[in-house]
């Protein structure tokens, strides 16, 4: 199978682990991973990285042809809390990103594209509970606007330029190897750290915020899964919803306490409080378990268990 990926963005949350496990598939050597900042140690010493701006078409070009690239991961994005903060910054990098891999796609230099989407395409005006595949999509933040555009433009791309890209719409990714970077999410990764660290963490959001959240191992087997599923059964050209849990800051001090009788948690609500309060609580996922299999396997106390018992070596 000629089958050569290429990773933007691998140095960040996601594509440290997605760049692991590609390879773990496919061969240490037929995995690229790019970024503009060297990523971490396990990365750069198990197979070839590039340092890649996602904002420069030529030199995505340059890479994609000298390597023989067949599908890119464009992982490379500014999250939501710091969009807010640079919203000019976040659109283009954002959208100029992903028009580089279509663009790209459309000339028939690559094959397929995965470009995530994110639950921040919904907004106050959207159903909180359940929230469907399709419904009322207001996003009230920047970076929830770029991730509803992306998702318009990738359907696009598809229908008129036949473009086979595949996205999905991810939660709030919870991992013990890598650490969040700028989301409204962050704060159920944090909690861990600081519950061994300190036992004790203050909260950026309010003790009822609950959020759609999922562990990252079962968030990146949707990821290779959706890439991997036949193009006739990704039906659903923008993004598909994804869901395995939800959870406010109660509930997971609660899974904590399991393992930290004496843990306990603040809360000092800043200005993410808004961005969360915009989003949904619940996901109905039914489109991605029916058209390509997803399931998913980890709920929040296995969750908890695992996250404990991989970082206590570090405190
Ligand atoms: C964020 O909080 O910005 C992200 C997301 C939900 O897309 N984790």
């Amino acid at each position: 199978m000629k089958k050569r990926i290429l990773i933007i963005g691998a140095s960040g949350q996601i594509g440290t682990e997605l760049t692991m496990y590609l390879r773990g598939i496919y061969g240490n050597h037929k995995v690229i991973a790019s970024d503009i900042a060297e990523a971490a140690d396990e990365v750069m010493k198990s197979g070839p990285f590039e340092i890649l701006d996602a904002m420069d078409y030529d030199a995505i070009q340059d890479v994609v042809i000298s390597y023989e690239i067949t599908d890119v991961y464009l992982m490379a994005a500014m999250l939501s809390a710091t969009a807010e903060k640079f919203p000019m910054k976040a659109w283009d990098l954002n959208m100029n990103s992903l028009f580089n891999v279509l663009n790209l796609a459309k000339e028939g230099k690559i094959d397929k594209i995965f470009w995530p989407s994110s639950i921040a395409v919904f907004g106050p005006t959207t159903p909180k509970q359940d929230t469907p595949q399709q419904t009322i999509m207001e996003p009230s933040t920047v970076y929830g606007i770029s991730k509803q555009t992306g998702e318009r433009w990738c359907e696009y791309y598809h229908n008129k330029y036949g473009v086979d890209v595949r996205s999905i719409r991810y939660p709030g990714l919870i991992s013990y190897k890598t650490q969040p970077g700028g989301g409204t999410t962050d704060y159920a990764v944090d909690i861990y750290h600081k519950a061994l660290k300190h036992n004790k963490y203050i909260c950026f959001l309010n003790e009822e915020t609950t959020l759609p959240m999922m562990f990252m191992d079962d968030a990146i087997r949707a990821t290779v899964n959706v890439m991997l599923a036949a193009p006739e059964d990704v039906k659903i050209r923008n993004a598909y919803n994804l869901a395995a849990m939800s959870f406010n800051p109660q509930e997971i001090t609660a899974s904590i306490q399991k393992h930290i009788p004496d843990f306990k948690i603040e809360y000092n609500p800043d200005f993410r409080q808004e961005i969360a309060d915009s989003w949904p609580q619940t996901i109905d996922d039914k489109a991605a378990r029916k058209d390509w299999g997803w399931e998913h396997k980890v709920d929040l106390d296995e969750m908890t268990k695992i996250m404990l018992d991989n970082l206590k070596g570090e405190y």
